[in-house]
């Protein structure tokens, strides 16, 4: 299997160095450093290393690696960051899954073993809140999505299709690989506290990715999509219906509210439906998708046999 390092880096000269050689002395030879215009060093260094560098065309992380998924053309990559903060040697573990074929996406758990200070306590608490949002909306037992090591197998990295540039990047990398039918595998890696100063805002790219979750879950599920909006407009009408019902008994009628409760509902009710039929088109549309690509798959083995 050819394996490939992908590290997408801004300004990591302090442990860039480390992270390249860390990799190239367990064999993994061929690494690429995708920098996004780095004003140190980190250039400069990893190249020194025997590092690929590429400048990316464009702006953040996730466009940065999107760059490096077309460039590459390995049986698998391994994303993971540049600032330190993982361990070179938890790669062989990222790759077992794959190698044993029972994944195409493997993700390192940073939760299993993390060192005093590798989250902040912002981080900590997001990352947590992000992740049990997951699970509450899309219904798969995945407990770190936001992790920034893991190992892709080349029909995953060719396939996906990552639309927003920055830090979503890794939701979105769980999201299309799940609505993709990939297998996602999940080994408990090593987190160390980062070198050299974050490139993360906690609550702005926090926020972002949680709405990023929310809307990927349209490609992932319309049906769950559209259930929790529908359900959260019931909720709201229950509310409210229960003051109109309550403060009736006191001789109060709330006429704006009574009509604003049937709103609730019946809109509520009409999203579920949606979301219902949505579901149902969702599903028999990507039966077919996985059949033609089937089909596709067996016609490119025939012409390459002939
Ligand atoms: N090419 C490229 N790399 C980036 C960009 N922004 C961040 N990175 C790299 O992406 C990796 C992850 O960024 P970090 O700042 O470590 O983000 P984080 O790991 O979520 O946050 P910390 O916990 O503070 O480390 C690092 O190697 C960064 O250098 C960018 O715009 N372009
Ligand atoms: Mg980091």
């Amino acid at each position: 299997m050819k394996v490939t390092v992908i590290i997408p880096t801004l300004n990591e000269e302090e442990s860039i160095g480390r992270v390249i050689r860390g990799f190239k002395n367990l064999g993994f030879t061929d690494v690429l450093v995708i920098d996004g215009n780095s004003m140190d060093k980190t250039r400069e260094i990893a190249k020194k290393e025997g590092a690929n560098v590429v400048v990316q065309s464009g702006k953040g992380k996730g466009q940065a690696i999107m760059e490096a998924f077309q460039i590459v053309e390995s049986d698998v990559v391994i994303v993971v960051d540049g600032d330190g903060s993982y361990d070179p040697s938890d790669a062989l573990k990222l790759l077992e899954p794959i190698e044993r074929g029972i994944a195409e996406h493997v993700t390192g758990n940073r939760f299993a073993n993390f060192e005093k200070g590798a989250f902040t306590k912002l981080n900590l608490i997001g990352n947590k809140i992000l992740n049990f949002a997951f699970r509450i909306l899309y219904g798969v037992e995945l407990h770190d999505i936001l992790t920034g090591y893991r190992a892709l197998k080349k029909e995953v990295y060719k396939s996906v299709k990552i639309e927003k540039k920055g830090f979503e990047v890794e939701a979105e990398l769980t999201v299309e690989s799940l609505a993709k039918g990939f297998k996602i595998f999940e080994i408990p890696i090593t987190y160390k506290k980062r070198v050299g100063k974050t490139k993360l805002s906690p609550l702005k790219d926090g926020l972002r990715i949680g709405l990023t979750i929310y809307s990927l879950l349209r490609k992932y599920s319309p049906g769950r999509y559209f259930y929790f909006i529908g359900f959260f407009l019931i909720i709201l009408g229950v509310i409210s219906g229960a003051i109109t019902v309550r403060d009736w008994f006191y001789g109060i009628s709330h006429y704006l509210l009574a009509i604003l409760t049937a709103l609730f509902i019946m809109s509520g009710l009409q999203i579920i439906i949606l979301g219902f039929l949505s579901d149902v088109l969702y599903k028999s549309n990507l039966m077919l998708r996985r059949e033609i690509e089937k089909i596709n798959r067996r016609i490119e083995d025939e012409a390459e046999r002939n």
